[in-house]
C-alpha cells in the first residue's frame, strides 16, 4: 500500500513538474532555453543596432550573442518558427569598440563565441560595418550598424519572476487607490524614449484618469526628492498625454481627449507652448499637467493598468 502511495505521489510531482515547465516555457516574449538556463526572446520588428541594444537593456535584458552551442541552436529554431521575411537578425556582437576586433556585449571575444562567417564574410563594405547579424543557418555576416534588422534579447533566469504588477519589471508598485502599479524613472529620457521604457516593462506612460488620480502621481513624485533625479530637469515627469498634431489637440496615449481620459487639470498658466517646441505632456510638482519639449529628458512615470 505504501509502495503504491509513493507511486501516486511520484506521478503527482511529474504532473506538477510538467505543469511548471509548460508555463515556464514562454513569458513576456521570452522563451526558456533549457540546455543554457537562459531566456531568450526574437525581436521581429527591425530596428538600428543601437536601439536593438536599448530596447533589449530596458526590458532588463542583453542584446544576445551566441555565447554557446546551445544558445546557437536555440537561436536557429526561434528563426525557423518565427514568421520573419528577412533572413538577418542583429546579434550583441560588435566592433565599435575596436575596428576589426569583433566581440559581444559583455566582452567576450569572437574566437570564444559560437560564431561562424558566412563565405566572404566579414568584409567590412565602405567601412562601415560594425554590428554583426546571422542568418537562419546560424551563419554571420558583419553589416551596417544603422539598417534595421530584427534582434535577440537575452534575460538571465533571476530577472523573470512575475511581480504581483504583472511584470518582470523591479520598482513598479500597486497603488491600492486607483488599483494600478507605477513606477517613477528617475533616469530622465526624453519623451518617446520614455514610452519605449515603459512598454519594455509591459507598462504605458502614466495616464491620469482623475483627479484621485493626479493626487497619487503627485506623491510618488514628491517621494523621489530633486537630488536623486538623474539628469533632467526635476520639476517635471513625463506623463502619457501629447499634442499629437502640434495644434493644441492633446490625447492621452490611448487615444482619448483629456475630458474623455476624465483629468484635464492643467497647472496654472499651461499650457503655454514655451519656446513653441512643448508638444508632449507632463506633470509638474503640483501633480497638474505641463506641456513640455518631447526631445527634452525628463523623469517620467509608467503604469500598469490591471487586466
Ligand atoms: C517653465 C514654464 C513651463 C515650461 C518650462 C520648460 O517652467 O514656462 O511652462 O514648460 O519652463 O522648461
Ligand atoms: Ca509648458
Amino acid at each position: 500500500m505504501a509502495k503504491r502511495r509513493g507511486y501516486h505521489f511520484a506521478l503527482l510531482v511529474y504532473f506538477l513538474m510538467c505543469t511548471a515547465q509548460e508555463l515556464a516555457a514562454s513569458r513576456a516574449g521570452y522563451e526558456y532555453i533549457v540546455e543554457a538556463d537562459a531566456w531568450l526572446r526574437l525581436h521581429i520588428v527591425p530596428a538600428t543596432w543601437s536601439d536593438a541594444r536599448l530596447r533589449c537593456h530596458l526590458e532588463g535584458g542583453v542584446l544576445a550573442s551566441p555565447t554557446t552551442t546551445a544558445i546557437a541552436t536555440a537561436m536557429s529554431a526561434m528563426m525557423a518558427d518565427s514568421k520573419m521575411t528577412t533572413r538577418f537578425v542583429f546579434i550583441g556582437v560588435h566592433a565599435l569598440i575596436s575596428k576589426g576586433d569583433f566581440m559581444s556585449l559583455d566582452g567576450v571575444p569572437l574566437a570564444n563565441l559560437s560564431i561562424r562567417w558566412r563565405e566572404w564574410e566579414p568584409n567590412n563594405v565602405k567601412n562601415n560595418e560594425d554590428c554583426v547579424t546571422i542568418d537562419g543557418a546560424g551563419e554571420a555576416n558583419d553589416v551596417s550598424c544603422d539598417s534595421p534588422h530584427p534582434y535577440f534579447c537575452r534575460k538571465e533566469t533571476a530577472k523573470m519572476t512575475v511581480n504581483k504588477c504583472g511584470t518582470t519589471a523591479d520598482g513598479y508598485k500597486l497603488e491600492p487607490r486607483t488599483g494600478s502599479c507605477y513606477k517613477l524613472h528617475r533616469l530622465a529620457r526624453n519623451w518617446h524614449r520614455a514610452a519605449m521604457a515603459c512598454h519594455a516593462e509591459e507598462a504605458h506612460l502614466a495616464v491620469i484618469n482623475s483627479n484621485l488620480e493626479s493626487q497619487v502621481l503627485k506623491e510618488i513624485f514628491a517621494a523621489v526628492p530633486n537630488n536623486v533625479i538623474k539628469s533632467g530637469d526635476p520639476n517635471f515627469a513625463f506623463v502619457g498625454v501629447w499634442d499629437w498634431n502640434e495644434h493644441g489637440e492633446w490625447l492621452t496615449v490611448f487615444g482619448e481627449s483629456l475630458p474623455e481620459a476624465g483629468f484635464d487639470g492643467w497647472s496654472p498658466n499651461e499650457p503655454n507652448n514655451a519656446g513653441g517646441q512643448e508638444f508632449c505632456g507632463s506633470i509638474k510638482r503640483d501633480g497638474l499637467l505641463n506641456d513640455y519639449p518631447c526631445l527634452i529628458r525628463l523623469p517620467f512615470i509608467c503604469e500598469i493598468t490591471p487586466k
